[in-house]
């Protein structure tokens, strides 16, 4: 076989071998055995000089030119088997503890007061809004409050400096609210009013001197006494469980006649060791508020009711003081 036919299959045997070199160790064997002193590859290049002149150049080209790429065979396999020696021979799991995110969450009060508001927008309640600095009218007057009620009293109100003669203070019930919404707007009226309101009442574990209310506000034709009650009945087994009893007691308010105070049992109560908790105020507005707002009581009846929503928190999470919903303690707040 001439020289210039050996050398493919020679190349070709030497690129398998070097394919085959499993680590660095092996791919210097098999480099030596094509490259090295007494490899195959050198003892072609040894029988150039035996070849005629003439056939030398064309058969020392292609010698080379296969030299060539053996060497660079060899450097690509070296590089290839280098970097599987640095692989562990195991994967490896890179995974490290999630850098979790602080999510905030809901005030408890906030929670109770979305809940009560969702279900008086089911049975056909809008939600109104209003000024916490409260002007005497809407605040006592309109509310058939009289001038020597000792709620008026700056013992129990938060009273603004007088400003242009006209004594401003702080809301002590949303009331104020449903005065102003029926003011504005003739019958027949469904609202809730959720909001801040404010007593000069010092701290203890059932008073804060702010706190939050709602309250709320139904007046149509022909409503009774009975359709507060099946309201307030409603929703309280919705937010409190469907095993909870209502009790209506006689109470005075100046802007309702009759006044209710509304107590309610259920294994809440019991597993504070009471039957019956006081948990909100209502009765049929009086034909004073009525007045002042221009509506004929004549024509028009309703209902108002209101409650504190710390009240209802403390007895649904077993809270037992309200201060802990002011104090902003993140170990008390992350348990919603
Ligand atoms: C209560 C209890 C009873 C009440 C009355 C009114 C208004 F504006 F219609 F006259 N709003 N809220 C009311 C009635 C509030 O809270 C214990």
């Amino acid at each position: 076989m001439s020289l210039i036919d050996q050398i493919a299959p020679v190349k070709d045997s030497a690129m398998a071998d070097l394919e085959e070199a499993r680590d660095l160790a092996a791919l210097d064997q098999a480099k030596g055995r094509y490259l090295g002193a007494e490899g195959r590859f050198t003892a072609l290049m040894k029988q150039l000089g035996a070849l005629p002149k003439e056939e030398r150049p064309l058969a020392g080209k292609a010698i080379n030119a296969a030299k060539v790429e053996i060497e660079a065979a060899v450097l690509a396999r070296r590089t290839q088997l280098e970097l599987e020696a640095l692989m562990p021979a195991e994967p490896i799991d890179f995974t490290l503890p999630g850098r979790r995110r602080f999510v905030g969450r809901l005030h408890p009060l906030t929670r109770v007061t979305e809940d009560i508001v969702r279900c008086f927008r089911r049975l056909g309640f809008a939600v109104a809004d209003g000024p916490e600095v409260e002007d005497e009218y809407h605040c006592f007057d309109a509310l058939n409050t009289p001038a020597d009620h000792p709620a008026r009293d700056s013992q129990d109100t938060f009273f603004l400096e007088p400003n242009l003669g006209e004594s401003m203070l702080l809301r002590t019930h949303t009331s104020s609210v449903q005065i102003r919404v029926m003011s504005k707007q003739p019958p027949p009226v469904r609202i809730v009013v959720p909001g801040r309101v404010y007593r000069r009442d010092n701290a203890d574990s059932t008073h804060n001197p702010t706190f939050q209310q709602i309250e709320g506000l139904y007046v149509d034709k022909g409503v009774t006494v009975g359709d507060l009650k099946g309201t307030v009945e409603t929703v309280f087994k919705e937010l409190l469980g469907d095993e909870v009893r209502l009790r209506f007691r006689p109470h005075y308010f100046s802007y309702t006649e009759p006044s209710f105070e509304i107590d309610f049992s259920s294994s809440l109560t019991k597993s504070m060791g009471k039957e019956w908790l006081e948990i909100a105020g209502c009765g049929m507005v009086h034909p004073s508020v009525f007045q002042a707002v221009g509506y004929d009581a004549e024509e028009w009846s309703g209902w108002a009711f209101g409650f504190g929503i710390e009240r209802i928190a403390m007895i649904r999470y077993g809270i037992p003081d309200i201060r802990l919903f002011y104090e902003n303690d993140i170990r008390f707040l992350a348990q919603f």
